[in-house]
């Protein structure tokens, strides 16, 4: 059986299902994954160090530049055929099955491809570049501009309108704390669920990178999309070594055809 043909058989017996997903699938869509080189001025820097609170205190204005510089790529990018099998998975497998079935995103991505591809229900576990805060009061924050700058590399960022602070990325930096609802709500689906794609993603980053393991020690059925293998095979029922934009739209397409 492929690992297509084995994954579909799931997902049609599953009434709960969780779909991971990191980097790797907004990669298609020309966002460099987490790992990958940055490119231009931001070449020399490495995003482990720079998506960090001791670098914003260090420059902020240069910290903002750089997720600016991110947001505008995101805002030129497109959501991928993976983004868009995922918000359609749902309705095919309702309308094959006749029963109705809880599809949940749990993604570390600060994109909103996922969101702009039509999924409805899309947890954040890294938080968001469309939702800066206030680094002083955490009020929402704003921007100054809606199309930021590809190119500056040092902005100052807007203040907040309620106590002047620097308004910071809405997003999770190395040494933070993830948003303890969100990632609270990540644990108990991956104790619940039937079924959890993991895709696109490297398993580096804790503690989001546990919520696989979570599944697998439940005994959950886990199966990665990820050209690369990251889980340990004898832990994960399938892993298919294909990218999330080729993969994701056979699933639909074997779902609704076949
Ligand atoms: C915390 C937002 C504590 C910001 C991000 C030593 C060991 C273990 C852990 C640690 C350690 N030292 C420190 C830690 C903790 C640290 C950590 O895990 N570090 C790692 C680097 C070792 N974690 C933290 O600091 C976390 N906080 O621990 O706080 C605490 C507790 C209490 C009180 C106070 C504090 C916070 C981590 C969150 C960091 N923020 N993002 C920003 O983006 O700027 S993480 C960042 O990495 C992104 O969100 C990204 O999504 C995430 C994970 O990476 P991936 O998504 O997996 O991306 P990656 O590039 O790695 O992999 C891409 C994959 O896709 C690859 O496998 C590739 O093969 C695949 N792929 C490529 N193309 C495709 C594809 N797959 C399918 N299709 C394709 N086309």
């Amino acid at each position: 059986m492929s690992e297509c043909d084995a994954i579909v058989e799931q997902l049609l017996r599953a009434r709960k299902i969780v779909i991971f997903t990191g980097a790797g699938i907004s990669a298609e869509s020309g966002i460099a994954t987490f790992r990958e080189k940055m490119t231009g001025f931001w070449e020399k820097y490495d995003p482990a160090d720079f998506a960090s609170m001791s670098r914003w205190n260090e420059n902020h204005k240069m910290v903002w530049a750089w997720y600016e510089a991110r947001r505008a790529n995101v805002m030129d990018a497109n959501p991928n055929n993976a983004h868009k099998a995922i918000a359609r998975l749902q309705e095919a497998i309702e309308a094959r099955v006749g029963y109705p079935v809880a599809i949940e995103v749990v993604t570390q991505n600060i994109d909103n491809l996922h969101e702009r591809a039509g999924s409805k229900r899309v947890m954040h576990l890294h938080g968001s570049l469309f939702k800066p805060r206030c680094s002083y009061c955490d009020a929402p924050g704003y921007f100054y501009h809606e199309a930021p700058d590809h190119d500056a590399t040092s902005v100052e960022p807007p203040p907040c309108l309620e106590c002047g602070g620097p308004i910071r990325p809405g997003v999770v930096w190395f040494g933070e704390k993830l948003p303890s609802d969100e990632f609270e709500r990540a644990k108990d689906l991956a104790r619940e669920c039937d079924v959890m794609l993991v895709i696109g993603t490297s398993g580096f980053v804790y503690p989001a990178a546990m919520i696989p393991f979570l599944a697998v020690d439940n005994k959950k059925y886990v199966a990665t999309i990820n050209p690369e293998v990251t889980l340990k095979k004898n832990m994960i029922a399938c892993h298919w070594a294909e990218t999330a934009a080729n993969a994701l739209p056979k699933i639909i397409d074997k779902i609704v055809n076949e």
